[in-house]
């Protein structure tokens, strides 16, 4: 006979558990007690739930590697106790925090789905009791006694995406998320429609790897037309700067002018990491397709492929803290860890 599902319920702030302040009228984070009170119909779903909450609930625009490490914390410390993990978590930062725990987590086995809302849990069209009920159900999944999802996934608005697949998009429909280079992995609808050959295939049977170093001496830096020589000099030269996560255009393309140019090739050759991701918002990073990206192949520009910025800028901080050789970093970038690039 197949147990009933144990689902830890991770609060970490959001607006999903936020009231507005009286004085100011801006949304601010409440206490996790007051959350639960709202949602009489947890008590209704077939597993069972306990709860841990950060001592001071955030807006997510607040997230830090420090509370990523304490994400990963509650989660390896329950981890032998639990079937699931539902982290409630902002919607304006989520993809980030996303992506980096599915960098922090190796040879995750179970589900830890991040969900979050629109609108408090409070107000009368809120889209957080979908979300947060369904993030649960999905979390509680069990196929022989096996958790059927074994990866970090994002929950939001009918659709179950890989977490470090998406972007959110959009800061007023309740559709806030997309995941522009990777199919939905399961769709919410009068039933609950499952991608299975969509999901991560676990490459080993070893023991939950919890990787808690953080290098975050990184920079996103969005190209834009106009970009001059002093900018450029500025950002290679910040002191102790490892990597950097260069939003190109098109299919990865850059201006071609030779103090550009050289800036790079500087960079990288003082051991910056410079990785190539696109601003289009769907589509993947070519190095060559055009003459205008072919140098930035040359000079060794790591190719993001079709990552998210998200993604491209946690898996550097991860990496960065792992290690790796200077000549191996670019191939181990280059290629999917937990399935965040084609
Ligand atoms: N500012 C909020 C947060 O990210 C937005 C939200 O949750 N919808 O914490």
């Amino acid at each position: 006979m197949q147990s009933k599902s144990k689902i830890l319920l991770i609060y970490t702030g959001g607006t999903i558990g936020m009231m507005k302040d009286f004085e100011t009228g801006a949304l601010k984070a409440f206490n996790f007690s007051k959350l639960l009170q709202r949602i009489p119909e947890l008590k209704q779903l077939d597993c069972e739930i306990e709860t841990i909450s950060f001592d001071n609930p955030i807006d997510s625009s607040n997230i830090s590697p420090e509370m990523w490490n304490l994400i990963a914390t509650m989660i390896e410390e329950n981890y032998l106790t639990y079937d699931g993990f539902v982290v409630l978590h902002g919607s304006d930062t989520m993809s980030y925090s996303a992506s980096a725990l599915s960098f922090m987590l190796e040879n995750l086995a179970k589900p830890i789905v991040f969900t979050g809302s629109q609108l408090p849990i409070g107000d009368l069209r809120t889209d957080a009791k979908e979300n947060l009920i369904t993030a649960i159900q999905i979390a509680s999944l069990q196929a022989k006694n096996k958790p059927v999802i074994q990866e970090v996934c994002l929950y939001f608005e009918y659709k179950l995406y890989r977490g470090n697949r998406t972007t959110k998009i959009n800061a007023e429909h309740f559709n806030a998320f997309t995941s522009p280079n990777y199919p939905a992995l399961a769709e919410s609808g009068v039933h609950l429609k499952i991608e299975k050959g969509l999901f991560l295939k676990k490459k080993s049977s070893k023991d939950l790897l919890v990787h808690k170093n953080l290098d975050n001496n990184v920079f996103v830096l969005k190209l834009f037309p106009g970009i001059n020589e002093a900018v450029m000099n500025a950002i290679i030269h910040i002191p102790n700067l490892k990597g950097i996560v260069l939003e190109t255009y098109g299919a990865g393309n850059a201006p071609t002018e030779d103090w550009f140019l050289n800036a790079l090739r500087e960079a990288v050759n003082k051991g910056i990491h410079i990785v190539n991701v696109t601003q289009c918002s769907g589509g993947s990073v070519n190095m060559g397709q055009y003459e205008t990206s072919t140098a930035l192949k040359t000079i060794g520009i790591i190719s993001g492929k079709d990552i998210t910025t998200e993604a491209a800028i946690t898996k550097l901080m991860y990496l960065l803290a792992q290690n790796v050789s200077q000549n191996t970093f670019k191939t181990i970038f280059e290629t999917s860890l937990r399935g965040e690039l084609s």
